[in-house]
């Protein structure tokens, strides 16, 4: 199905799927963006907007919004998503941190969640899944080096839809729903 909106009028959503962070992941994202401010001229992602971006699904007639708020899905046990590595894409101008190895409850995650979507016909970006974080965008810098800060463990309980709204500031997002994952086995639980 194409991104763009419908034909006829609907009210459309510019909608996506995301990982969250809680406070205290944002804290130490925030941290990695005060150590390199001072040396990296770009425009940095604000505290409040951090995510992970699971798939884009683009202009969502009305219609289909409340579809997906209702979605029910076996959703995926939760996992640890460690974040360790500072990436700086030249051509498109972007840092991002990224996992040094996507956890497999990621890729399981963003698969169940693509399946429901084409199951319930509801359209997407195709293009394939890459685990990362942006920090910032029009950045012009030569090797970043490792941070120090950029050691974060995320323990990731839940998926949530979001909602991007332009305006002349760019971009704010909002949640829109927020399913929880299945519980993770309590490690060193004995039988
Ligand atoms: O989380 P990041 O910053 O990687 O780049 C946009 C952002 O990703 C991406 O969706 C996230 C929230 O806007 N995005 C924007 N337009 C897109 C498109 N047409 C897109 N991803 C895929 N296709």
């Amino acid at each position: 199905m194409p991104l763009e909106a419908e034909p006829g009028g609907e009210p459309v959503r510019r909608l996506f799927f995301a990982l969250w962070p809680d406070e205290d992941v944002r804290d130490r994202l925030q941290a990695v963006v005060a150590e390199l401010h001072d040396r990296v001229a770009a425009r940095w992602v604000r505290r409040e907007q951090f995510h992970i971006t699971l798939l884009f699904l683009g202009a969502v007639p009305e219609s289909d919004v409340l579809r997906l708020r209702r979605l029910e899905l076996q959703w995926p046990e939760g996992f640890e998503l460690p974040l360790q590595d500072l990436r700086y894409l030249r051509r498109r101008q972007m840092i991002w941190l990224i996992p040094r190895k996507p956890p497999e409850g990621l890729g399981r995650l963003v698969h169940v969640l693509g399946e429901g979507l084409d199951a319930r016909s509801i359209g997407r970006d195709l293009r394939p899944f890459h685990a990362h974080l942006t920090l910032a965008r029009n950045a012009r810098c030569g090797y970043l080096g490792p941070s120090s800060a950029a050691r974060i463990g995320w323990t990731v309980r839940s998926v949530e839809l979001m909602e991007s709204v332009l305006d002349r500031s760019g971009a704010h997002y909002r949640v829109l729903q927020s399913w929880p994952l299945q519980a993770m086995p309590t490690v060193g639980s004995v039988e």
